[in-house]
């Protein structure tokens, strides 16, 4: 029933895209001259057989083929036409700092328009110039380091109840929807404040349909994903509104209590400009809590389920991690929360770690539009395009990272020679860099130390692939068989 559903949606889609390409190709070449400095490539049909091929190649992880073959048929810069607009596909370390720099009223962060209906209209990724500083200062005033600091313990206390309520106790484990569940507790204890109860639950289908439909293909049906993800945003937003309207009620009877950053909305509530005024509307708040959920959800758990399979199938990189993880829980009572001082002594494993964003980054496509005629490489990129910048084939560049297909956390060392800019992007770079990354890597770091203290585990298929729809998502969700180490509780009594 499903394959067959998802062959109804395609077939849809194709006649969609189709109709999207040849509207708007009328509209951008209504009456224009092709001057001949353009990248080669074709614009004309098969249209569909493009955006089809690539996301083909996106469900069977063969994107880096697709564009291999791409840039072997027509040199480092070439045009497609993708998702309904004429596209120049972009890869290199130079092409990176080209789009991460450029100015927002040159390239706009405009995403096929699909997912505009998901995220609402205020969303930080459309915003541009100032509005984009604006709410983005408003973020990274909370998920800043200084700030998160203070929340070790109640991500550490979401990732035991996560241990506790889905690993112990059982013999096997899907280990990717588990790890999901986490990161998604962890953004609603600490961005949202929202404990754990009847109210999360509520919460946690919605956002998945949500989650599901942003990253769906859109075509807005009954029944289809993306369909599913439009009604749970309609659903989410009344939720979300009264969360807001609590918070402010709070804050306001606290007045005198300085803490305002209990959670990122009541920190985002208490921001003022300097007249007084909220510098974000209600509106505002709304659409980037959901940008938020979205970006720090499938990221960081894909990050994670990363490294479960790598640390089951390497074991010398297993055995270095458990030696370092060791070493800091040696130095703990038994029960007693981590604390940020114990984070920063995880070197090791946050190398591990940013050597599989290198090998396995969790975003490894960005689209943008350009909003004026430009140059780039020797070739004109006409006002209303599409560029798309594949920013991570640098990762799998020999002359940059020697041996690319080799894990290997050296790389990272403190001493190693650096990459050139804008060559390791796993976050991105500029001014729309990542503002999550010290929040992913404390529920990186945290977890990973929790899993290795607490069990050992081998992979059911020895293995399990993945597709990237787009963030990528294991076939059977990662299968391990778990086994709980009981000495570490033993010994650790014992010297007390
Ligand atoms: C391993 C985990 C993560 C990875 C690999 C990652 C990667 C990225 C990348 C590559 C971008 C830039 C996209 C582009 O330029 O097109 C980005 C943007 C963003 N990320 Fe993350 N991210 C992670 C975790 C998080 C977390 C935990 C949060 C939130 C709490 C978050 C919030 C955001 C936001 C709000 C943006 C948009 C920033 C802007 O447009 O100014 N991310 N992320
Ligand atoms: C994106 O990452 C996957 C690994 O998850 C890789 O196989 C693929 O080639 C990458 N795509 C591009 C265009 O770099
Ligand atoms: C981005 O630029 C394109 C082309 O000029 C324009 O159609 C689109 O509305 C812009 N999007 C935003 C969010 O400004
Ligand atoms: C495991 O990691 C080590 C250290 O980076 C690397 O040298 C080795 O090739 C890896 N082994 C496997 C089986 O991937
Ligand atoms: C992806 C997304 O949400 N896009 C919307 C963001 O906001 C702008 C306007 O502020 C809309 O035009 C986009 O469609």
């Amino acid at each position: 029933m499903l394959p067959l559903t998802m062959e109804l949606e395609f077939f849809i889609t194709s006649w969609l895209l189709l109709l999207v390409f040849l509207f708007s190709t009328f509209l951008l070449f209504r009456g224009k001259k092709y001057p001949d400095r353009f990248p080669p490539g074709s614009l004309g049909l098969p249209v569909i057989g493009q955006s089809l091929s690539l996301l083909k190649a996106l469900k069977a992880d063969k994107v880096d083929k697709w564009f291999q073959e791409g840039i072997t048929k027509h040199g480092p810069i070439w045009k497609a036409s993708l998702f309904g607009y004429p596209t120049v596909v972009l890869h290199g370390p130079a092409a990176n700092k080209f789009i991460y720099t450029c100015d927002g009223n040159i390239l706009n962060n405009s995403q096929p328009p699909s997912l505009s209906r998901i995220f609402g209209s205020k969303n930080l990724s459309e915003l541009t110039g100032n509005d984009h500083k604006r709410v983005r200062a408003a973020l990274v005033s909370f998920l800043k380091l200084e700030v998160l600091k203070q929340y070790v313990t109640k991500v550490d206390a979401e990732i035991q109840h996560n241990l506790q309520t889905h690993w112990h106790g059982k013999q096997d484990v899907q280990a990717q929807p588990v790890i999901k569940t986490l990161t998604f507790n962890v953004i609603c204890s600490l961005l949202f404040g929202i404990e754990r109860g009847p109210r999360r639950d509520r919460l946690m289908p919605l956002f998945q349909d949500m989650i599901e439909g942003v990253l769906a293909i859109p075509v807005n049906f009954p029944f289809t994903k993306f369909n599913r993800g439009i009604v749970a945003r309609r659903k989410l937003l009344p939720m979300i509104i009264d969360l807001i309207h609590e918070k402010r009620e709070a804050l306001q009877e606290q007045k005198q209590e300085a803490n305002h950053q209990k959670d990122l909305i009541s920190s985002l509530l208490s921001i003022h400009d300097d007249d007084g005024s909220p510098t974000m509307s209600d509106e505002e708040i709304v659409d980037n809590i959901i940008v938020v959920m979205v970006a720090g959800y499938d990221t960081t758990s894909s990050l994670l389920t990363f490294l479960v399979k790598l640390l089951a199938n390497n074991e010398s990189v297993y055995s270095n991690v458990v030696r370092e993880q060791e070493e800091i829980s040696k130095s703990k009572a038994v029960g007693e929360a981590l604390t940020w001082e114990d984070l920063t002594k995880m070197k090791y494993l946050w190398r591990v770690a940013s050597e599989m964003l290198r090998i396995n980054p969790p975003i490894n496509l960005s689209f943008r539009r350009a909003t004026q005629d430009i140059e780039y490489g020797g070739y004109t990129i006409l006002k209303g395009w599409q560029v798309l910048l594949s920013q991570s084939m640098t990762h799998m560049n020999n002359d940059i990272f020697k041996d690319p297909t080799m894990f290997d956390p050296t790389r990272f060392e403190k001493h190693a020679p650096q990459p050139p800019p804008f060559s390791f992007v796993a976050f991105g770079a500029g001014p729309r860099m990542c503002p999550g990354i010290e929040l992913a890597k404390m529920e990186t770091l945290a977890m990973m130390h929790r899993l290795v203290t607490q069990f050992t585990w081998e992979l059911l298929k020895k293995d399990e692939s993945f597709k990237r729809n787009p963030m990528p998502n294991f076939d059977q969700g990662l299968l391990v068989r778990i086994k709980p180490i009981k000495a570490i509780f033993i010994s650790s009594q014992a010297s007390l």
